[in-house]
């Protein structure tokens, strides 16, 4: 028996990539050698139109990705050969500029010879039990129609088995015999009759096709039709088809991401279609066209509209509740009405570090050197939700998202802000958006990520929209800046390669003085020296979006046992994290710094700075000073979570120590530690911290308010 699997292509070759390895491993489970495949494989070179015009991006031309999938099929054909020989073939079919995957799948079906066809998308994959599932029921009887679980996931397809494998997550539910009508119905309905995941008998594809007309909804009225032809239908739970979600809608949106105009036409088009399929079969015509009952489509397209109705309904529900909810949504109405309706004021500008949280990072000291040289030739505007913060020089003081920071941030010309602004915040027109951003990257960041495992799955969508109203984005040196281009899709002639205001202080001729206030006013006893740890967050321990869960993996006590005597500790956790250090009981020795505003002040004082993937190590290292890398999760951070730009094994100005027992030794050994990592360091220096020289500041200053090109 042949089976043919068909498969569009268009673009997107770490998808069909995944996709190929899966049906590898899948064939690979298989036990019955009377049944072989054909991967109908539809490539079409329609691309062009996809292409969107973005700086950095990813995406090649329609030639290339037709090159890089023969190269790929290639590959899996030898594959199959040695592992699996005889038991598959690919057969590439190129399709001439269609780009609509109804075409393709029609395409395919005309070109398949199998008995039993099957449809599989080459943005998603399969477990490795699927397709030996199905071979053992279809072995037992030989179903008209075989229907399978469709699941949904984010990942790539090794993270998404590994998921699976740790949590023992009941993706595959060896129940083959189930409550299978109800499942099929569930099934049918939550993924809108989707064609996916069934195999059908080649006689009912003769003349049933896919509606090109409809590029985003063919499969409504497909599967509906399919369904109708027979009453031989069986729902399988075992074969487990993993539907992606793809979390880069910008470079790669999958259909139902498409910005595309008539969206919601083309789905009640489909809908509507499925319903008058659905209706052939009323009670007084059923048995008319096929002379058998049909089954199943009248429930299934009865659910898909009552879920549209429910769907429909919950949004317009949350919608009203948001409103009321958050008052959020009342200012931006009046922002809208009233504020932006006001003149925009030139020489307004408005700093925001972290959301209101401190008076730090770049925002700070650009906001300190225009207070020094202009004066009031501007109005200054800091954004603070603890309104007692001190502040040198003649400023307003304005809560993050409260009422007065609508009215300043949509009549400031300057907005000046170290994080992504609120997604809905558009920019004014005429008005300037300096981004300062907060690090050099060592984690990978958006664009560069493979998987993200963070708490908004909009994640990239979400920051190209924020980018594009960023006219200016600094960068501290030229490797940042080689990245923010990739990581952010963001205009190279747009970032400004300045240097880090923040790091300017690092090079203040008075740093001394400064280090004594600022111990003074943390308490530390004289002579003792410092150790500043401060580790970032991860991706995957969260309570929500901006609210991250931190435990503290040192123990106080032993250190407090070997080190007291010399050190004291300074314990810094990341603005995302929600969880409290409790330094109770640790007095004179260790301190919570977490809500202390400016890091660059902790960095005076710290004779030593622990961190692990914080960016805090770049900025440090403008002074020279011994870094540890405290690494305990280097393997999940690494191959899970985001992956470096920078081989941390190899390039970093100190050591990767990954037990306490490790950091402690090398805290008693830092001079040692020091000698042995003095190269590295140095070159370190060079390529990270080149540009810094406490000037940083002025330069921004003399592109964003004095035309200057800030030499
Ligand atoms: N930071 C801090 N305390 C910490 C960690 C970070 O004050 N314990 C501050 C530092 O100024 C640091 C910045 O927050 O440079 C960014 O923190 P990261 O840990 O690097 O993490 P993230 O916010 O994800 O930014 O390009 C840099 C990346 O965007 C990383």
């Amino acid at each position: 028996m042949l089976i043919s699997i068909i498969m569009p292509y268009y673009n997107g070759i770490h998808f069909l990539s995944d996709a190929f390895e899966s049906i590898r491993q899948a064939l690979l489970h298989c036990n019955n050698n009377d049944i072989k495949y054909e991967l109908v494989l539809v490539l079409d070179d329609g691309t062009e139109k996809a292409v969107p015009d973005i700086p950095g991006s990813v995406i090649k031309s329609a030639a290339e990705y037709r090159e890089e999938a023969y190269g790929l099929s290639g590959e899996y054909k030898e594959l199959f050969e040695q592992e699996v020989p005889g038991k598959i073939t690919i057969n590439e079919i190129p399709v001439h500029g269609v780009y609509n995957v109804a075409a393709l799948r029609n395409e395919g079906i005309r070109k398949a010879t199998g008995c039993y066809l099957y449809f599989m998308d080459s943005d998603d994959y399969l477990l490795p039990e699927t397709l030996n599932n199905m071979e053992e029921l279809l072995h037992k009887e030989e179903h008209d129609i075989i229907a399978g679980k469709l699941v949904t996931g984010m990942f790539k397809y090794e993270t998404y088995l590994s998921e699976i494998n740790q949590k023992k997550e009941a993706a595959t539910d060896n129940t083959a015999e189930n409550k299978a009508h109800n499942n099929l119905v569930d099934r049918l309905c939550s993924y809108r009759l989707s064609a996916l995941n069934i195999l059908i008998r080649r006689e009912y594809l003769s003349s049933n096709i896919f509606d090109e007309n409809n590029e985003l909804y063919p499969d409504m009225s497909f599967t509906a039709t399919i369904l109708s032809c027979t009453d031989d239908i069986y729902y399988a739970d075992n074969m487990v088809y993993v539907k992606r979600i793809h979390n880069d809608s910008v470079q790669f949106p999958a259909l139902d991401q498409v910005k595309i105009t008539g969206r919601s036409e083309l789905y009640k088009k489909s809908l509507d279609n499925a319903v008058e399929i659905e209706a052939k079969y009323s009670d007084n015509n059923r048995g008319e066209i096929h002379g058998k009952r049909p089954g199943i489509i009248e429930e299934a397209v009865a659910l898909v509209k009552h879920k549209e109705k429910t769907v429909k309904r919950k949004r317009t529900l949350r919608r009203i509740g948001n409103f009321f909810r958050r008052p959020t949504f009342l200012f931006r109405l009046i922002e809208k009405v009233i504020f932006r309706r006001l003149n925009m004021k030139d020489n307004w500008i408005v700093f925001e570090s972290f959301k209101g949280k401190s008076y730090s990072d770049s925002c700070k000291y650009i906001y300190e050197y225009l207070a020094d040289t202009e004066g009031d030739n501007y109005k200054y505007i800091w954004v603070l939700n603890n309104k007692k913060t001190n502040i040198p020089g003649n400023v307003e003081k304005v809560k993050y998202l409260s009422l007065r920071w609508f009215y300043y941030t949509s009549r400031a010309k300057y907005y000046v802000n170290n994080v992504r602004q609120p997604a809905w915040k558009h920019k004014r027109k005429g008005s300037v958006h300096l981004e300062t951003w907060h690090g050099t990257p060592l984690k990978k960041l958006v664009f560069d990520m493979e998987d993200v495992h963070s708490a908004t799955a909009t994640h990239k969508q979400d920051v190209y929209d924020q980018s594009r109203g960023w006219d200016y984005l600094i960068s501290d040196n030229p490797f940042s800046t080689d990245i923010f281009e990739s990581c952010f899709l963001y205009p190279r002639e747009q970032i400004i390669e300045t240097g880090y205001p923040r790091n300017d202080v690092l090079y203040a001729p008075d740093i001394n003085d400064r280090a004594d206030i600022i111990r003074k006013k943390l308490g530390i006893a004289e002579g003792k020296k410092v150790i500043l740890y401060a580790p970032t967050w991860r991706d995957d321990e969260y309570y929500g979006p901006g609210q991250y869960q931190f435990a503290l993996k040192l123990n106080l006590d032993k250190m407090r046992e070997r080190f007291a005597r010399e050190y004291v500790v300074l314990l810094r956790t990341h603005y995302y994290i929600a969880d409290a250090i409790d330094t109770n009981g640790y007095d004179g020795f260790a301190y919570n710094v977490s809500r202390y505003d400016d890091i660059a002040e902790l960095y005076l004082i710290a004779d030593m700075c622990i961190t692990d993937y914080s960016s805090v190590f770049f900025d440090y290292a403008n002074l020279k000073r011994p870094i540890l890398f405290y690494v305990y999760d280097f393997e999940k951070y690494k191959n899970k979570l985001r992956g470096f730009y920078i081989d941390m094994e190899t390039e970093l100005p100190g050591p990767l120590l990954y037990t306490e027992e490790e950091l402690y030794e090398a805290i008693d050994n830092i001079d040692k530690i020091c000698e042995a990592y003095k190269n590295r360091y140095n070159s370190f220096y060079d390529r990270f911290c080149g540009i810094d020289d406490g000037n940083a500041a002025k330069r921004v200053a003399d592109i964003v308010w004095r035309n200057s090109d800030g030499k």
